[in-house]
């Protein structure tokens, strides 16, 4: 039988396991990345684990979340996360730099390799076919030291596309069609991958905007094959050597198949307050509009900005409309620079920001109370923007420069003719901003440079035979980590503190959690499905480990959320009977006996709810090695066990 693309990368890299979809494999990992929120954590991690130098064939770090340094905290982070990488034989992409997935597939990228990352978008790198997946920051600092990382053997959806797509339709409306039909949770327990005639319509960057967004439908990863179009990506970036022909076979048997027609798509938005809420601009109809925003990892290459340039050249924004800019790395801000394009947005009225993430996790330009912001983003999560009221609509960068112009929603097709917009032959590369580390022999002269925000990560407790703990939060479904632990200029500086930063975990849903957990001392979050969606912020588990949470009661879980919760030792558990959840209130009274035998015999738990005086089921669907994860306390604790 034929395989698919993603399987034979697996199977190539299989350590341990069956390639069973629904079972667990254990795959080797050839390069990992980190940013710098979630880069601190997973680099104490490393260190506490005491390998010397990282065993992976490329590791990089990457400067592009905190860039604000509004205090003292960021710039100590960077330091910090520099000096860690100089030491252990990390890459180092400093601040300036660019974002992490924008960067990764112009410098690092490599056709058929595995990636993994401490950020949710690392499936980017599927755009030049690698199997790049988001992970916590424990499981990327086990991989640093050369162990196995381990998932859920995914079953394999193909999106077969055919056509081409029209003038002023992009990429962005091709993943914006697939949420639109398969839903933020769609995704989970897959991996989505691109075939058909389509492919070839398609440049890198463009496939690059459609797996860093698969992201939000809960995918475990998104990946296109590696063909001619990805030589001459290579080529241009001066790296054909890594280029490698990769397609799945063409008996390949999938288990399911979504059928794309590019030609019948049209300009699409996502609206308030989910990445699946799609409507096409027609349905929208005239929206009045406030601000726009350019950029982020989903949207921010050269192709993106020479097409927001041709639309912007000789007009200016409109008077109602904040427009910002902010190109991808230093490469694409470099060569915006050498051909006039940035002269271009500059002169049109656009605010130019720093080559970084900016105001995609609310490091800025957060909206007036209840504009509306078009974004080329790739979430538009409740207050997620940094303005709780905003109206986050998700759309392509061509959408986004015709509206900055007209100060509505604009339909790009609008625009009339488009020409062609072609990638350059030679990309300008100079990779003077990232810091290779230093030879192994003299890694014990570098020292490394701790600031006073960076706090040790909480220690967690083997898993207790009893655990009798009230509920001290009740939620409802689609509960993302921005929810659990809030980004932003405020919140984001205090990511390397987490006795501090979980003075805001949940915040958004209840701002009395805080204290009401703390006082508990033990308790239990009740909450529906898809819980946990959206970043891969392990701080989103270790700011409830901190305040005492043992275990998440909920109807479904999103996977990094759910490997991360493992890894700290917090016991992630499913309603088996979804009715149960309605019977549960805040405060509610939980035991539950004997955990540790239940749970070595099977996959279910019995709770009682001593408050209403009955008892339900929980499923605690895991592998052998996730139980003796959490049985330790975690992976740290379990990785010390194990050595
Ligand atoms: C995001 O887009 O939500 C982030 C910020 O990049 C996160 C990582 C983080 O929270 O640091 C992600 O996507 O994993
Ligand atoms: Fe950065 Fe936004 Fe991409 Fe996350 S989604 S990596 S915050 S640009």
């Amino acid at each position: 039988m034929g395989m698919t693309l993603a399987q034979k990368i697996l199977k190539e890299h299989l350590v341990s396991g069956e390639m069973v979809a629904g079972t667990e494999i254990g795959i080797r990992i050839d390069q990992t990345l980190t940013q710098d929120a979630t880069g601190t954590m997973a680099y104490l991690e490393f260190e506490a684990m005491g390998v010397p130098r990282v065993k992976t064939e490329r590791s990089v770090a990457y400067i592009d979340h905190n860039t604000l340094q509004s205090g003292f905290e960021n710039a100590d982070d960077h330091r910090f996360i520099g000096s860690v990488c100089k030491k252990h034989g990390i890459y180092f992409s400093r601040p300036g730099n660019g974002i992490c997935h924008q960067v990764h597939l112009e410098r690092f990228g490599i056709p058929g390799k595995t990636l993994i990352g401490s950020d949710s978008h690392t499936p980017t790198g599927g755009g030049i076919g690698m199997i790049a997946i988001g992970a916590g920051g424990m499981d990327v600092a086990v991989a640093m030291g050369g162990g196995t990382y381990y998932i859920t053997c995914p079953k394999i959806v193909k999106v077969e596309l055919t056509g081409k797509l029209s003038p002023w339709v992009a990429a962005k409306d091709v993943i914006l069609e697939v949420l639109r039909r398969l839903s933020v949770k769609g995704g989970v327990g897959k991996i989505i991958e691109y075939c058909g005639e389509g492919v070839k319509t398609l440049s890198v960057p463009e496939r690059a905007t459609i797996t860093n967004m698969g992201a939000e439908l809960g995918a475990t990863t998104s990946i296109f094959p590696s063909d001619e179009t990805t030589r001459a990506f290579l080529k241009a970036q001066g790296r054909e050597e890594d280029y490698k022909p990769l397609s799945a076979d063409s008996d390949a048997v999938y288990d399911e198949v979504v059928e794309i027609n590019l030609s019948e798509l049209v300009p699409l938005a996502a609206c308030p307050h989910s990445p699946d809420n799609v409507k096409s601009v027609e349905e929208i109809g005239k929206l009045k509009i406030d601000q726009v925003c350019i950029g982020s990892c989903t949207n921010s290459s050269l192709l993106d900005m020479l097409k927001v340039a041709h639309i912007l050249k000789g007009k200016t924004v409109h008077p109602d409309v904040s427009l910002s800019i902010a190109p991808g790395s230093k490469q694409v801000l470099n060569m915006l620079a050498e051909n006039g394009a940035l002269a271009i947005m500059i002169d049109a009225g656009a605010r130019i920001l720093e080559s970084a993430c900016g105001p995609c996790i609310g490091m800025g330009q957060s909206p007036n109370s209840g504009g509306i912001s078009l974004r080329t983003f790739n979430r538009n999560f409740e207050g997620r923007s940094g303005t709780k009221d905003g109206q986050i609509y998700l759309v392509s960068p061509e959408l986004a420069a015709a509206s900055a112009l007209t100060g509505y929603l604009t339909d790009p097709r609008e625009l009339g003719d488009m020409p062609e917009f072609a990638l350059p032959e030679v990309f300008t590369i100079n990779d003077n901003m990232i810091v290779p580390p230093v030879p192994a022999e003299e890694m014990d002269s570098v020292e490394v440079l701790r600031g006073p925000n960076i706090k040790p990560f909480p220690v967690s407790e083997p898993l207790a035979d009893t655990i009798e703990a009230g509920c001290s939060l009740k939620v409802g479904d689609n509960i993302t980590t921005d929810h659990i632990m809030p980004a932003g200029a405020k919140i984001l500086p205090l990511r390397s503190n987490i006795p501090k930063i979980s003075e805001y975990c949940f915040a958004v849903c209840d701002e009395g959690f805080h204290d009401r957990a703390l006082e508990m001392k033990k308790s239990i979050i009740v909450g529906g499905s898809n819980y946990g969606q959206g970043s891969s912020r392990e701080h989103a588990a270790l700011a409830p480990l901190y305040l005492g949470v043992k275990a998440v009661i909920v109807k479904s879980f999103a996977r990094i959320h759910m490997a991360n919760l493992i890894n700290a030792g917090i016991m992630p558990m499913t309603f088996a009977d979804e009715a149960d959840y309605d019977r549960i209130d805040q405060m509610d009274e939980l035991v539950m006996c004997d955990v540790i035998a239940q749970i070595q015999k099977g996959n279910t738990v019995t709770v009682t709810n001593r408050t209403k005086g009955f008892d339900f089921t929980v499923q605690v669907d895991l592998s052998e090695r996730q139980k003796a994860m959490l049985i330790a306390g975690g992976l740290l604790n379990y990785t010390r066990e194990n050595q």
